[in-house]
């Protein structure tokens, strides 16, 4: 190809220098050329000018025609050249054009992608906070729960109190009644053995050789009265007096108010039945070494009696889903349902070695017991543990499974499940995870309840966790 182009310029150089001399001689001699134009004018126009030297030409003049093939040869190889370059050209364009298009894609792409990203933190952030506030508001309700609880409690409580000083009051009244009575007949009984003292007095004075025939008439009348007299002279006899006895008038007051011979306070209620006090009801405790003076029920009907009663539910009328400090202090009737409290069960099983009974009844009327040895509970600082020996009884076990756990309420959670059983299970006790036995929980009438957890007052091993018992007592008694 470079050969073809320079043998071209070549050529055209050859043409251009030969153009000059022929200018250049035509200055020179012009009167020479003068006579070819003439001749040219003569001949007509020319196709081809040919501008030869002035030198002579010798031999014949040739017109090569293989250069032009050549040329035109490679004129058409170098027009393909340019058309397959042309062709790679329009490709690499092409190319070019497609990948620019997707990198644009991808560029929008990544830009789509970051917005995204950006709106997934943004949501992301938004449901961290929201998150935050649900958990802020479920405390805030959480604490207004308790708080109303605790307010619920004190309301409760403060009822019972007033309950508790109207009897007191009932029985001061009724003691006021029974003294006054007893007043009056002491004073009639005065009155008679004075009239009597003055007609004996009469008697002798008119005839004193028949003081052995009058005797007889008297007689009766001066042992009462004189026994009545020499018991007036001594206040504990005068004490026996309000108890009924057959020596004594009998009147319904009398019977009806139950002033024992020694008001206590015992150590427990089978010091009770001991002392001889064989009715159940209010006796009044202190337990060995504790200064602390309680009430409790004593159940003398029952499995030879002499049973203090821890806890009892008959009818619903106490809540029992209450914090820590009431169960510790205890709450509820005395002759109802009731929770004698943590810290009397302490100090009143310290103090010897206790069984313990649990009493229940069905709805059907069925009643069952279960009862264990060595019962006791630890003090406040291990949260009363509980201790339990070995079972018996026909209502099956559904405690032991309790046994070495600590109290949880509410407030104190001390169970080994993740949330608080005691939020669940609505009543306070020795929860694990959660319960087999469930006695202070929700008082359900009826047996079978329908809750969103086993809340109801059961015992697993007698009618399972969804039936709620109609009747259930706890009682100890030293073994
Ligand atoms: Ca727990």
């Amino acid at each position: 190809m470079e050969t073809q182009m320079s043998c071209a310029l070549l050529l055209l150089v050859g043409l251009v220098m030969l153009g000059a001399e022929s200018r250049d001689s035509s200055k020179s001699e012009g009167a020479q050329k003068r006579p070819s134009r003439s001749s040219e004018q003569k001949a007509g126009r020319c196709s081809y000018t040919f501008i030869v030297p002035q030198q002579k030409l010798k031999g014949a003049l040739c017109v090569s025609t293989e250069t032009a093939r050549a040329n035109s040869s490679e004129t058409a190889a170098l027009r393909a050249l340019l058309d397959r370059q042309q062709q790679q050209l329009e490709i690499l364009r092409r190319r070019l054009e497609q990948e620019g298009a997707l990198a644009s894609e991808v560029s929008v792409l990544r830009r789509e992608s970051s917005s995204m990203n950006a709106r997934i933190t943004q949501l992301y952030a938004q449901l961290l906070h929201e998150i935050i506030q649900k958990q802020d508001q479920a405390l805030e309700q959480q604490r207004l729960e308790n708080q109303l609880l605790n307010a619920t409690s004190q309301v409760l409580q403060l009822t019972n109190n007033y309950r508790d000083l109207e009897r007191k009051y009932e029985a001061l009244a009724t003691l006021v009644s029974n003294q006054s009575q007893l007043v009056i007949r002491l004073e009639k009984h005065c009155q008679l053995s004075d009239a009597i003292k003055a007609q004996q007095e009469a008697d002798l004075s008119e005839r004193p050789q028949n003081s052995s025939e009058s005797k007889p008439a008297v007689s009766n009348i001066q042992r009462d009265q004189s026994a009545s007299l020499h018991k007036e002279e001594t206040p504990q006899e005068v004490q026996e007096f309000f108890t009924p006895s057959s020596e004594l008038p009998t009147d319904a007051p009398f019977v009806s108010f139950p002033v024992t011979k020694t008001p206590g306070p015992w150590r427990d209620c089978q010091h009770v039945l001991d002392s001889g006090e064989s009715t159940s009801g209010i006796y009044l405790l202190r337990p060995r070494q504790s200064n602390r003076l309680l009430q409790a029920w004593c159940e003398h009907g029952r499995a030879q009696g002499g049973w203090t009663v821890i806890q009892r539910r008959q009818d619903g009328s106490v809540n029992f889903f209450r914090n820590w400090e009431q169960y510790k202090q205890g709450f509820g009737n005395l002759d109802g349902e009731y929770w004698l409290g943590l810290e009397h069960l302490y100090w009143l099983t310290s103090q010897a070695s206790y069984k313990l009974r649990v009493v229940m009844e069905d709805w059907q009327g069925r009643q069952v017991f279960a009862e264990y040895d060595n019962f006791r509970v630890e003090p406040e600082s291990d949260w009363y543990r509980l201790r339990l020996g070995s079972y018996q009884g026909n209502a099956g076990d559904s405690l032991s499974w309790h046994s070495n756990k600590a109290f949880t309420t509410l407030d104190r959670d001390k169970d080994a499940y993740s949330g608080n059983c005691a939020h669940y299970q609505k009543g306070g006790w020795w929860y694990h995870m959660c319960a087999h036995s469930n006695l202070n929980g929700v008082w359900y009438r009826g047996g079978h309840y329908r809750s969103r957890y086993q809340d109801g007052v059961y015992w697993a091993e007698f009618h399972g966790g969804s039936y709620s018992l109609k009747k259930v007592a706890m009682m100890v008694k030293p073994i």
